[in-house]
């Protein structure tokens, strides 16, 4: 029995081609934007990488089966479905074997790029630890996964709405190298800085597809985080997001959220504190990390020859 996995004729003719790929996640169409600027973006970020030289693969589970590469119309059914499941590393076999729909989250989207065999992978801020995972033991299965599936990562860093020493702390415990692009800074998602030195950093796309292919030389596991600041003319300062995050993880305490529905409940909430911004500021990440994904993808394309 094999894989329940479906290419779209582009990504089929791609990877004939051998020419660049890069994976895109659909937990951020489902549970990530609202509609309809989720099936909007979905299909701008498309554009970016196909005209920065590379074929987007749109990765999700429709009626138990692996789509890599969607359509229009499947976009835009996945962005007004309902109940569509937040698939990770835990239910992505369930989800295929049961034969019903569901999004894909980073670690789900780099399982299923591996299995396509696309190494490179464009999303807006990975999950990682939560504030008060001391208590709660919310830590983001993305960060595993980096660990083990060799995927490179492009993101704006992890999302703001979790504590990012801690998920620092537990990438490096991970193994898992984090490359700041073009700034010693950690970037925090809807702004450029942290705060925080990112332990590794690199201003060319060259030196991080070389960077990729050293790893599957060495025969290490596990992939690569490029975390690509925010454009400047679209960043949120600090100052502003900051207390719409702590409003909003004070409601999601009080309401005793756990488990898949804490980060959908801080992303809807900022957007209505912030009245609408940290929804632009997202979509111009995503399209920023699609843009340096493509290249990357190229590279990588390039460099082996
Ligand atoms: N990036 C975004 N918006 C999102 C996500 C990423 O700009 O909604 C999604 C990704 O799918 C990521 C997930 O894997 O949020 C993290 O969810 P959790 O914290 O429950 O692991
Ligand atoms: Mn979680």
């Amino acid at each position: 029995m094999s894989l329940p996995m479906t290419f779209s004729p582009e990504v089929e003719a791609a990877r004939a081609g051998r020419r660049p790929i890069v994976a895109l996640e659909s937990t951020i169409i489902t549970h990530g934007m609202p509609y309809p600027q989720n099936v909007e973006t979905a299909r701008r970020v498309e554009a970016e990488v196909r005209r920065t030289g590379a074929v987007p693969a749109t990765i999700a589970v429709l009626a138990g089966r692996v789509h890599v590469g969607l359509t229009d119309a499947e976009v835009e059914t996945l962005g007004q479905a309902r109940d569509v499941m937040k698939l990770s590393r835990a239910d992505l076999a369930y989800c295929l074997a049961t034969g019903r729909t569901g999004s894909t989250t980073v670690a789900a989207t780099m399982i299923a790029a591996r299995r396509a065999g696309i190494e490179v992978f464009a999303t807006g801020g990975i999950g990682g630890v939560h504030r008060g995972a001391e208590h709660s033991f919310d830590v983001s299965a993305d960060l595993r996964e980096l660990a083990e599936t060799p995927v490179s990562v492009v993101s704006a860093g992890a999302k703001a709405i979790l504590d990012l020493p801690k998920t620092l702390e537990m990438l490096e415990t991970l193994g898992v190298p984090v490359i700041a692009v073009g700034q010693d800074e950690f970037p925090a998602f809807w702004s450029r800085c942290s705060g925080l030195r990112a332990p590794l950093r690199s201003d060319t796309p060259a030196e991080i597809a070389t960077a990729h292919l050293m790893r599957a030389r060495l025969g290490l596991p596990g992939g690569q985080l490029v975390a690509n600041p925010i454009p400047a003319a679209d960043e949120i300062p600090r100052d502003v997001i900051t207390p719409c995050i702590e409003t909003a993880l004070a409601e999601a305490e009080a309401q005793r959220l756990h488990a898949k529905a804490v980060t959908p409940f801080l992303l809807r909430r900022i957007f209505e504190l912030t009245a609408g911004r940290s929804l632009a500021a997202n979509i111009a990440l995503v399209l920023n990390n699609a843009r340096l994904a493509a290249r990357l993808a190229a590279e990588i394309v390039r460099q082996r020859g």
